[in-house]
């Protein structure tokens, strides 16, 4: 008897179908991640679905791990997005939590530094992905076909163990949209605020070009967070006292702040949002140990831009936290003449940590020359300053 065997099985699922997919095979009822511009189609899928299947964005993977896993206690069968960078971040909660406690959590992850791709902070991560996910003995596939889903399933079910799907890149992230933004007035803190209303105007570009120009000389050292933010720096303003943190993402202020406390001249960060809210415990370290010389500049745009510009929660607080956790002083602007005048007050003082709080929109440019190895970033910077 000849066997029918439907191909439409072995056909690759793009990562835009993978939502529906997974809810289908691994009857999937609760999803949490960190997002990344790889898994655009898949997190938007969960936001436009979250009335049907809840969805939590997590603020950084570690987080993502762990509500899956009450979720699970809940009766949930959760799935987890993140990128490979997250994935080999939380493997102390995916051996701690998920693996000794038997919970089937299926990881969605993109495979940045996949054989072929080139940026240097991912070349690492990138290789020891598939090798770490061994060594945890985690069932895994890379790319998706229905098949491949079957298969995963069953080995996640008869080992009882979370499982990894590894998606490669199919496209660069740009055609991003965005919506404007209007000012919420009370998201609005600091010790020092005026009042502006209307749609936030400042780009990224513009308040990078303002901060350039009037807040750094060649005498500070600076730092820039993952994304977006240090690509423009780098396209626009290098210098050989610009770090830029292109892979450690949320730790850009640490880093600064392991400088800080080693040296004489001021140090600033220039940091997004998300990358803040990821690790809000440096703030407090920084509160707490830093420096008269620290600078930390806060580019606000509400949003993950560098990913697909998925909203963020609770960024107009990041001021307010500064100052409880110790910060001199922080100021919030959203409009140049207001960082200008920001800039004059800070210029003044060398007293303490600062918070220069910027709200910008999310739009901006996208595409940028790719920074410089990240061995050469520092040893330059390390030379610039001997
Ligand atoms: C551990 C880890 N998780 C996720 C990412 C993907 N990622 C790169 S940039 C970024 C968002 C940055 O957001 P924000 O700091 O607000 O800066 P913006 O892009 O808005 O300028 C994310 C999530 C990453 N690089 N590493
Ligand atoms: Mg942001």
């Amino acid at each position: 008897m000849n066997e029918h065997i439907n191909l439409t099985e072995y056909e690759p699922i793009g990562e835009a179908s993978l939502y529906k997919e997974v809810l289908k095979v691994f009857g999937s009822d609760f999803v949490s991640g960190l997002p990344c511009g790889e898994l655009r189609g898949f997190i938007e899928a969960s936001k436009n679905n979250a009335d049907e299947v809840g969805h939590v964005q997590a603020t950084n993977e570690n987080e993502a791990a762990a509500i899956a896993q009450g979720a699970s206690l809940a009766g949930k069968k959760p799935v987890l997005y993140m990128q490979n960078s997250g994935l080999l971040k939380i493997t102390n909660e995916i051996g701690s939590l998920l693996i000794p406690c038997q919970t089937e959590a299926l990881f969605v992850a993109s495979w940045r530094g996949a054989p072929g791709e080139e940026a240097t902070q991912h070349l690492a991560t990138g290789a020891a992905t598939i090798p770490v996910i061994e060594a945890l003995g985690l069932p895994y596939i890379v790319g998706a076909t229905l098949a491949d889903l079957k298969k995963l399933k069953t080995n996640m079910e008869r080992a009882k163990l979370p499982g990894v799907i590894l998606m490669k890149k199919e496209k660069f992230n740009q055609g991003v949209e965005f919506t404007q933004r209007v000012i919420e007035t009370e998201a609005n803190r600091g010790d020092w605020h005026k009042e502006h209303s209307g749609l936030i105007t400042l780009s990224r570009e513009e308040a990078l070009n303002i901060i350039f120009s009037n807040l750094i000389n060649d005498k500070d050292g600076v730092f820039s967070s993952t994304g977006l933010i240090s690509r423009s720096i780098f396209h626009h303003h290098d210098a050989p006292n610009q770090f830029y943190n292109a892979g450690a993402f949320g730790f850009t202020s640490s880093i600064a702040l392991g400088y800080a406390i080693n040296a004489e001249h001021r140090v600033i960060t220039i940091e997004g949002d998300g990358s803040v809210l990821t690790n809000l415990g440096s703030l407090n370290t920084i509160g707490h140990h830093v420096a008269d010389n620290f600078v930390h500049v806060v580019l606000d745009n509400a949003t993950y831009a560098s990913c697909s510009a998925e909203q963020t929660y609770g960024s107009g607080k990041i001021p307010e936290v500064a100052l409880t956790f110790g910060y001199k002083r922080a100021f919030t602007v959203q409009s140049r003449e207001q960082l200008l005048a920001a800039i004059a007050e800070i210029n003044k003082n060398n007293d303490g940590p600062q918070m220069l709080h910027i709200q910008i929109n999310s739009e901006g440019q996208r595409d940028f020359k790719r920074p410089l190895g990240m061995a050469d970033i520092a040893n330059r910077f390390r030379n610039y300053f001997q």
